[in-house]
């Protein structure tokens, strides 16, 4: 049983940038053979009563199995707050610690154990000498998924920048267990405390060079196709900027897929999409630039959302944001939230908007029987009347779509054009684009 738990321990280490002289940095992969398995962790505190921490963990879950883990247990604890030596209570880390051994027992390995909020270096160290098995955090699954789904040499720049941003203020528990390995080059380099000042410390330190190296070298390389994209930006001649933001797999690109009749790659998993695509759209006699691009998703370190600030310059450039909206997803209230908090943390909340609620199609309530006194909650308003209270909050600046039905497509066109119309005509008075007939 032990050689098991060793090879996937080993596994994760087997992964790190140093040891192939950073040339081809992997890093935390949880894909290798198998399907892996996964146990989550999340706490109840008086800031997230249980319900939103099934939700974190529903999306936790669904980010594993995007990374291709399968989640086979939760373990949640009531705590005023995390822990900051092991986030967790210690009782509660020996119960899952006894139920991996008993997993293990038979012939069950657990692969990884991911916890729902980000975790300090201190925690991480703590927690893997306790578990003795891979330990993620909801930021390391996200950088996974972005380095799996990286495409084009600026989606996997950002991401590989990202990762290191996250690494570097947790080197020391990288080098703890090189020095555990008996690791560390130079005499005098022993196991335990003892030796651990000596080599230990020397390899920190050059990590971190390197790293930080590596780093500037990333940063000069995005700077280089951030002008390349601006000067791109500059050429595009004088059309309205409209961008498709929303929540991770709201169906963004399965728009932006309709309106421009291309074919961007949308799947039901998340961060489908990393880096923006722009198409080039034409209503009736009107053309503007569309852009799809990555979604947002709750507790993304602000850092992260930094990290993908090139990707980003063409939301926070926009004349005009398309918030889409899953209408079908039970928190889609929070995930509106998340957006519009994120969007005001890029600079955008002054920029003109309309909300698109799409999959219609998928929505569902409970109806309620008519001796049923307990109050109606958010999941007993059928679609229709879900619809009038939400035109009405947003002062009717919103439509009802199913973009795989195309149910509402026709007013969707109507109402874009109408809004972009009116842009264009404010931004490029002279402009007679508008009035020459363009083909579809
Ligand atoms: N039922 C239903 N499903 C939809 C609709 N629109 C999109 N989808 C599905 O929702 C999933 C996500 O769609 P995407 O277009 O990839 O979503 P996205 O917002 O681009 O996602 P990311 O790029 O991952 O952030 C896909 O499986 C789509 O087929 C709709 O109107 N109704
Ligand atoms: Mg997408």
């Amino acid at each position: 049983m032990k050689t098991s738990r060793s090879k996937h321990y080993n596994s994760s280490r087997s992964s790190l940038p140093f040891e192939d002289g950073m040339s081809n940095v992997k890093y935390h992969h949880v894909i290798d053979d198998s399907p892996e398995t996964a146990v989550l962790v999340g706490l109840i505190t008086p800031h997230q009563n249980e319900r939103k921490t099934n939700e974190y963990l529903d999306e936790l879950q669904f980010l594993a199995e995007t990374a291709g883990a399968t989640t086979v247990k939760r373990f949640t604890q009531r705590m005023n707050g995390p822990s900051s030596v092991t986030y967790l209570g210690i009782g509660k880390l020996q119960e899952i610690r006894a139920y991996i051994e008993a997993e293990e027992e038979a012939e069950r390995d657990i692969s990884m154990v991911i916890f729902d909020d980000e975790l300090s270096a201190k925690q991480l160290r703590n927690i893997e000498a306790e578990l003795k098995v891979k330990i993620l955090d909801r930021t390391s699954l996200i950088l996974d998924i972005f380095a799996m789904r990286a495409q084009t040499a600026n989606a996997k720049t950002q991401v590989e920048l990202a990762q290191y941003r996250y690494m570097l203020p947790r080197l020391q528990r990288l080098w703890t267990h090189l020095e555990r390995q008996g690791g560390g080059s130079g005499s005098g380099g022993g196991k335990g405390s003892v030796g651990l000042r000596g080599p230990g410390e020397t390899q920190l330190e050059m990590d971190r060079r390197i790293i930080l190296n590596r780093m500037s070298l990333l940063k000069q390389r995005l700077a280089d196709i951030d002008r390349q994209k601006a000067t791109q930006r500059g050429n595009r001649g004088r059309m309205i900027r409209v961008a498709l933001v929303g929540y991770t797999n709201v169906g963004k690109s399965t728009l932006m897929n309709l309106l421009s009749k291309s074919e961007v790659f949308a799947e039901n998993k998340l961060f489908a999409t990393l880096d923006t695509t722009v198409r080039k759209v034409i209503v009736d006699n009107l053309p503007f630039l569309l852009s799809d691009t990555v979604g947002f998703i709750r507790k993304l370190p602000t850092d992260l959302v930094d990290s993908f600030k090139s990707t980003l310059d063409e939301v926070r450039e926009a004349d005009f944001l398309v918030h889409v909206v899953d209408v079908s997803h039970p928190d889609f209230e929070d995930q509106i939230k998340v957006v519009d908090k994120t969007l005001a943390d890029l600079g955008c909340a002054e920029t003109p908007q309309m909300v698109i609620f799409n999959k219609v199609d998928a929505y569902t309530w409970v109806v309620k029987d008519t001796d049923d006194l307990t109050p109606a909650t958010k999941d007993n308003i059928p679609l229709a009347e879900l619809m009038k209270s939400w035109t009405q909050r947003l002062d009717g600046n919103c439509i009802f779509i199913s973009a795989k039905e195309r149910t509402n497509y026709d007013e969707l066109r109507e109402v874009l054009y109408k809004r972009v119309r009116e842009l264009h005509v404010q931004k490029y008075p002279y402009n007679d684009f508008l009035f020459q007939h363009y083909e579809e």
